[in-house]
Parts: C-alpha cells; structure tokens; sequence
C-alpha cells in the first residue's frame, strides 16, 4: 500500500510516496518544486496558489507511476496562515515569515502584556515573526483582510482546505501561533480578547493523525485520482522531523537541520517556568500530546542567502563547492553569533557578516570560503551553546546528537557539530519531515502501532551516520570566544 506525503520547506517542496513492507519503510520522492516568495511593493508573500498547483502536479506525476495513494498529509514551515472570507475565498495572499511588516511589533506587543503572560500562557519562544505579532501587526495598520477574516487556517491547514473543502486547524502548528494554552488545551481565548482578535475565526484544533477530510471530486475528476482520504499529520515541519527521530530512547536531543537548525527534546508535558522563559525555549505541540521543549537556530539560510549574494554577483558556487573552499579555508578566524538579527532577513548576507566582524572587533572574512567556513563554524558552535541549555533546562545529559534533515547532507557541518559538542552526531534519516509525515499517516491506519514503533522501523529502514568528536581542544578554546564575543556568558 502506497502513501504520499507533502513536505514544503521555505525553500522547496516535494510530494513523496512512501511504502511500508515488512517493518521496512521506503520513500521515493516524486515530485520536487521549487517555494519561490514573491516581493511584490515592500511586501514579501507565498505563492500559495503555485504552491497547490505543485501539488496536484505531485498527485498527477503518482497517477502515472501507476500509484494511487491510500492516503495522503501535508506538512510545511509554521506561523504563517491564510485568512478567509465568509464565502471561503482566500483573502489576500499570505505574508512570507521573513518579511518586515511585525518590525517593531513583538516589543509593542511585549510592553502591553509582559513576557511573563505571554509565555505563561503560551510556553512558545518570542521570535519577532510568531503568528501573533503578525495579525497584531495586521491590525494596527488597519489591514482589511483582518477586518474580514471568518477563518484562520495555518499554511498546510489551507493547502489541506483547497484539497478537501473542510476547514479544521491542527495542533501541531496552532502551537506556534503563541495563541494557542497548551496548559488549556486550546485557543486562548482571554489572550485574544486582550489582543482585541476575533476568537471566532479560530476553529477546531485536531491532533496529528486525526482524518481530515476526502479530496474534493472536482479534484480527483481534473487528475484521474479516486478520492483519497486526508490525514491531519504533524504539519509543523519540524513536528513530523522529530517524529522522524530514529531514538530508540525515550529521552534524546535532535536537530532537525534545513532553512533553520531546531534543536532540542521531546517532553511530555510543556516546560513553562522563568528559566525556560529567560533562556527563550519553546514548547510546540508533538504527535501524542508530546511537546517540543527546543530553540530555534538560524540554521543554513545564513549559507543559503549567502549563496544567492554571491550568485547575483555572478560568482556561482554549488554547496558542495562551497563546502569544499570552506574545509581548505583556515579554521577559526572569524565567528558570528548566527542568531544575531542582523541575518534574519533577506539580503547582503556576505556584507552582513562582515559588518559583524567588525563590530565585534574581528578581522572581517575575505574570499568566499572565509565566509562560508566562519558560518558553518559559528553554527556548530551554536549548537554547542543551545545543546547544553537543552540538558540544563530539562535536566538530563545526552549521549549525542541525532541530526535530521537536509542539511545532514553537508557532512562537514556534521563532524563539526560532533567537534563541538564533544558527542557523537548520529545523522539520519535525510527526509525527515517527509518520513515523519508518513509515519503519522500509518499510525492513524493502524499500520504502525504508535510513535515508539514507527522510530523503531525508521532506524531499521535509513542509514544513519556516526561522526565521532575530534579536535575538542580547538573547539574548545573556540568556544570560549565565541561565548564572549556574541555576549553569551
Ligand atoms: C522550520 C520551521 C521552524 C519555524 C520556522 C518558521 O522549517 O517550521 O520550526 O520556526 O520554520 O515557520
């Protein structure tokens, strides 16, 4: 039995069909496109509705591989959302994360209510784009869509309306609104009220595994496809990466690498207390009630958008040559802090990084491998600083790493996250979100008895890769600078 599964990234999408035979699982990627935001004034929004026509391209490309898909899910990166009208049309096209609008908007916000509400009520870390700050931001300036909104449906929520026809919002991404009380097992309702938000337009929130509805005929009639029934998985990228987690251990830490690098643990209940809160963690919503107790990490856009710099330049470089000048570059001679806000938007990364450089009263990096080596240096050193807040916040000490996710491709960033952490990365599997995605999908067929079981058959079915530490005194002494440097003591 063929399943398939929607993973979009900020950067790119795939439809991936995945097969489970005896306790092996197998996934073929089908489809891949590419997530172009379009700017268009000063505005920086989705391509929600090329983002759809894709996917029916994925559904068409199974159909003439002669597959037709028991059933299927949809995940993708969290906080963004579409609002609808009263008649169900999308109203305005959605913001991109990354875009300027909420600049100011988290202080404001902050000063009116005090961190010490929000995360209380919350658990979820204060980044400058949450759901939150955009609709907050949407009202201040008056926006319309706001005005007429009937419906709030997060991003996989309404690529899942536009194959269904049924609205529901799914727990894993309603986490990361910062609207959402865990600790009252839904929307908040006295938070929105103070935020002057319409509780109305936030409807049902599911669990991930829940049925979600059947594609819409009209659909399955323009494709050739049966109906097929849809799955509300975990839609939160990140939430299907850490399903994906081949830990046999109730208790690991994880870094789900891509466009950003998430690390931390799985808990069973959310870490709300002052030192998650000073340390800025956050607690998004897992499959079973689980919660992500992680912080974000600035991840490989620094490289990617650095990338694109050097490209419009006309200096253009693959990753893996990239990675290659970086490994050849010498080691350690200029760090950032990745999570700096100076790198959260698009733009003159290189530039940017030298600026750094500067203002930290380092020598600026010179030729392209420079750059690239001080931001995959300054990544795994981040990880170092975040993995140990991650066993002082929920008190235990991990054995090692587990890497998800495209980024476990760059197998110098992963030897390097060994060197720094002094651990063992395990690396593995690439797919991450894709396979945790399906995984959710045999879970609620009963395919797969529970998430215990299907990491269990995701470790007997992906290769996983051991770097072990090297080099500890460098990166130790590496460490101590970066600590002083991005003011981190
Ligand atoms: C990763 C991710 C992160 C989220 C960021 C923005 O793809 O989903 O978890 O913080 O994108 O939505």
């Amino acid at each position: 039995m063929t399943i398939l599964a929607y993973d979009l990234g900020a950067s790119s999408g795939r439809a991936v069909l995945g097969r489970l035979k005896d306790n092996r699982m197998e996934v073929e990627e089908i489809h891949r496109f590419p997530n172009d935001p379009v700017k268009i004034g000063e505005r920086l929004h989705w391509d929600l509705l090329r983002l759809f026509h894709e996917m029916k391209q994925g559904l068409l490309k199974a159909r003439l591989a002669g597959e037709t898909p028991a059933s299927l899910g949809i995940d993708t990166w969290a906080v963004d959302f579409g609002l609808l009208g009263r008649t169900g049309e999308l109203l305005g096209n959605p913001y991109h994360y990354r875009d300027w609008h909420t600049e100011g908007e988290m202080e404001r916000v902050l000063a009116e209510l005090t961190p010490e509400y929000l995360f209380g009520r919350t658990g979820i870390q204060f980044l400058t784009f949450n759901t939150i700050f955009q609709l907050t931001a949407m009202k201040r300036a008056g926006n319309p869509v706001l005005e007429q909104a009937d419906k709030f449906l997060m991003i996989p929520d309404l690529l899942r309306y536009y194959l269904t026809g049924e609205a529901f919002n799914e727990f894993s991404n309603a986490t990361t609104t910062q609207l959402y009380n865990p600790l009252l097992g839904g929307w908040d309702a006295e938070l929105l009220g103070k935020l002057g938000l319409p509780a109305s337009m936030f409807g049902t929130v599911v669990d991930p595994g829940t049925p979600a509805g059947q594609l819409r005929s009209s659909i399955g009639t323009e494709l050739g496809v049966p109906s097929i029934p849809v799955v509300a998985v975990a839609e939160h990228d990140t939430g299907s990466a850490v399903a994906a987690v081949p830990a046999l251990d109730r208790s690991f830490a994880y870094l789900s690498c891509g466009t950003w690098s998430l690390m931390g643990t799985e808990v069973d209940k959310p870490v709300i207390n002052e030192l998650a809160q000073k340390l800025n963690f956050t607690n998004e919503g897992g499959v079973g009630k689980t919660y992500r107790l992680l912080k974000n990490i600035m991840g490989l856009w620094i490289l990617q958008e650095a990338k694109r710099e050097l490209d419009r330049a006309g200096q253009e470089y693959s990753f893996p040559q990239l990675v290659k000048l970086a490994e050849d570059a010498p080691p350690f001679a200029a760090l950032i802090d990745p999570d700096d806000v100076l790198f959260l938007h698009a733009g003159d990364m290189v530039s940017r990084i030298r600026q750094y450089c500067r203002r930290t009263g380092q020598q600026p990096p010179e030729g392209v491998g420079a750059v690239v080596r001080c931001i995959l240096e300054s990544l795994a050193l981040k990880y170092r600083y975040v993995f140990e807040l991650t066993e002082q916040l929920s008190g235990q000490s991990f054995g090692g790493l587990h890497m998800v996710g495209g980024g476990i491709q760059n197998a110098l960033l992963c030897q390097w996250s060994a060197n720094a952490i002094g651990k063992p990365v395990w690396a593995g599997p690439t797919e991450g979100s894709a396979i945790g995605n399906l995984a959710v999908q045999w879970i609620a067929s009963g395919e797969l008895a529970s998430i215990g079981e299907a990491r269990r058959v995701i470790r007997d079915s992906f290769p996983v890769t051991v770097y072990e530490p090297q080099d500890g005194p460098a990166w130790e002494e590496a460490y101590g600078r970066f600590r002083r440097l991005a003011g981190l003591e």
